[in-house]
């Protein structure tokens, strides 16, 4: 049951009402509840932010590290102990801002750990700052007239990076995300999934979305999925989220895979 892996103690969730994070924290639950894994072989790994609250929430193992390096963290403990589960849950600010480095980097070394990365499209916790996916003209605490950047196509990124499974879903559609989080849990390497998200405290009311309906309604009218955008343009995609899978590989061993080969083959041959 979901309830054996949430600290209901520590409830309600501390974040503001219309937040997604619970919505993305019930489905990486739920998945875990179904594939049976034991608590103590499970870590969920955070890094600051609203985000890096999810682990507050979870009777599993917990590591609540420094902003930007929640892959950083994952890595470590799965090398120490290649036998755990480890889901690392980061912000776009955590994940890809301040984080990016870690987060290509674990992609091209195929390190078997599940990515979670929350997009709200800007620096929740810290007041509303444009992060590196907040979209060229959104307004924020950091470009009030108007964001002049683009923001990152993060799965774009980390499948061009290497990760062998790459996926964007939203919180307007659990029954999607439930599915992409647990092909993620499932997939034997670096399995990345970005989750679209609202934020109507700091994105919602900067950008006339204050009510949580408002953003959550904006999400859903921009979402379109792979299979669609195949057919669009460039222009037309602008400011789209596009939901699905983008890679979903299994033609390359995981870091420690490839490791412990090499150690095997060594071993071998000082003995012959
Ligand atoms: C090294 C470092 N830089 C900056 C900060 C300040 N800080 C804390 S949370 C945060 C932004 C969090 O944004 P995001 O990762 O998108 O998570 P959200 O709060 O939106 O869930 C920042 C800049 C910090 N704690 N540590
Ligand atoms: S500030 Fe935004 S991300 Fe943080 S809890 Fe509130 S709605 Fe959620």
């Amino acid at each position: 049951m979901i309830s054996d892996y949430l600290l209901e103690e520590k409830l309600p969730l501390s974040w503001c009402a219309g937040c997604g994070n619970g919505i993305i924290l019930q489905s990486i639950m739920r998945n875990i509840d179904a594939r049976h894994w034991r608590k103590e072989d499970t870590v969920i790994c955070t890094g600051i932010g609203c985000s890096g609250k999810a682990d507050d929430y979870t009777r599993t193992n917990s590591f609540h590290g420094t902003h930007g390096r929640a892959i950083a963290f994952s890595t470590g403990m799965k090398l120490a102990n290649p036998n755990l589960h480890v889901v690392a849950v980061m912000g776009d600010g955590d994940g890809i801002t301040i984080g990016g480095n870690h987060l290509i980097h674990a992609a091209r070394r195929n390190m078997d750990i599940v990515a979670i990365m929350i997009n709200n499209l800007n620096y929740g916790m810290t007041g509303g700052q444009y992060s590196g996916t907040t979209p060229r003209d959104s307004i924020t605490k950091t470009s009030v007239y108007g964001h002049v950047e683009d923001g990152f196509d993060v799965c774009g990124v980390v499948k061009a990076a290497g990760g062998t499974f790459v996926a964007r879903g939203t919180v307007m559609d659990v029954v999607q995300l439930n599915s992409l989080i647990g092909k993620a849990m499932d997939h034997k390497g670096f399995a990345f999934v970005e989750v679209i998200s609202p934020c109507p405290a700091q994105f919602g009311r900067n950008n006339k979305m204050s009510a949580a309906p408002a953003m959550m309604q904006w999400i859903k009218d921009n979402t379109v999925s792979v299979a669609k955008a195949a057919g669009m343009s460039r222009a037309e995609l602008k400011k789209k989220f596009v939901t699905g899978i983008f890679e979903d590989r299994n033609d390359q061993d995981d870091y420690y895979t490839a490791y412990k080969k090499i150690i095997d083959r060594l071993g071998g041959e000082e003995n012959e």
